[in-house]
């Protein structure tokens, strides 16, 4: 989408400067400001921050793709909730299964991670760096039982490709074992459609019932509404950036159907 961030030290400042590159019809996706106290700000100052595009009304007219938001991961108190990310290598899974950690942690629920990627050395390391912070265990596939007593587990799997035969293997256990209630195939907007199709048939195998959209922030407006026409699957949620913790939306919640529906209808 190529959307654009700013900074600043108040937002009045971030939003100025969104009109001055982008002109008074950007499209404003997402706003953020720290504003220390007063008596506080000689010595740290506040701190602002917005992602805006560049107007739709700029893009082609067509007609509007129609997409699907699923339903985002409900949990109850005291009853455990075990979701898996399945998807190719590099699509954003492990970035996606912290970034939710974090949110539901800081939510106030117990949460568990698995990192089932026992093929990149980094993964599990990745994962642990970035969750560790906000104070959640993170266990080995054999540690599955560890998940009992949370109320949300999520399960990073590794990437699959068809020809990774170990891989499917290694997933096919963990998801006998765990008996996921919920399974997000994990998929990068900047995938070609021709990409996303196969991808989504390459893995049916597994049951997806929804999927992550991931990277909306590296590609166009165009290439969102391809890579939504090309879904087979509802949008469970989007991310935006690298960072964890935050910058991941349910594809239901205002900020996520934002990310999503200004390409959509980028038909002016
Ligand atoms: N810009 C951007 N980068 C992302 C996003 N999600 C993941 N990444 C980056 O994409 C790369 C692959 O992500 P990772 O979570 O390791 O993918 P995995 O192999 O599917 O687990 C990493 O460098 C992430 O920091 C996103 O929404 N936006
Ligand atoms: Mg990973």
């Amino acid at each position: 989408m190529l959307a654009r961030r700013y900074e600043a030290a108040t937002l009045e400042q971030a939003l100025a400067r969104v009109r001055e590159d982008l002109g008074p019809e950007a499209v404003v996706l997402y706003t953020r400001e720290r504003r220390p106290p007063r008596w506080w700000r000689w010595f740290q100052p506040g701190h602002a921050e917005v992602i805006a595009m560049p107007p739709a009304a700029a893009e082609a007219r067509e007609a509007p793709v129609s997409w699907e938001a699923a339903q985002p991961i409900r949990l109850s108190r005291g009853r455990c909730r075990r979701v898996a990310f399945v998807g190719p290598t590099g699509a954003g899974k492990t970035t996606a299964v912290a970034k939710l950690a974090c949110e539901f942690r800081l939510r106030g629920w117990e949460v568990r991670v698995v990192s089932a990627d026992t093929w990149r050395a980094a993964a599990h390391r990745q994962l642990l760096d970035s969750v560790k912070a906000a104070g959640i265990p993170v266990h080995p596939p054999s540690g599955l039982s560890a998940g009992l007593g949370a109320e949300l587990v999520l399960v990073d799997m590794p990437g699959l490709h068809p020809s990774m035969s170990e891989r499917w293997e290694a997933v096919r256990e963990v998801l006998a074992q765990l008996r996921p209630h919920e399974v997000h195939l994990v998929l990068s907007a900047a995938y070609a459609p021709a990409v996303l199709r196969r991808v989504q048939d390459d893995l049916r195998e597994l049951r997806p019932t929804r999927c992550v959209l991931t990277h909306l922030d590296e590609v166009e407006p165009a290439q969102v509404r391809a890579a939504l026409s090309s879904l087979a699957l509802p949008v469970s949620y989007v991310t935006y950036s690298p960072r964890v913790p935050g910058e991941v939306a349910s594809a239901r919640s205002r900020l996520g159907a934002r990310w999503l529906e200004v390409s959509a209808c980028s038909c002016g």
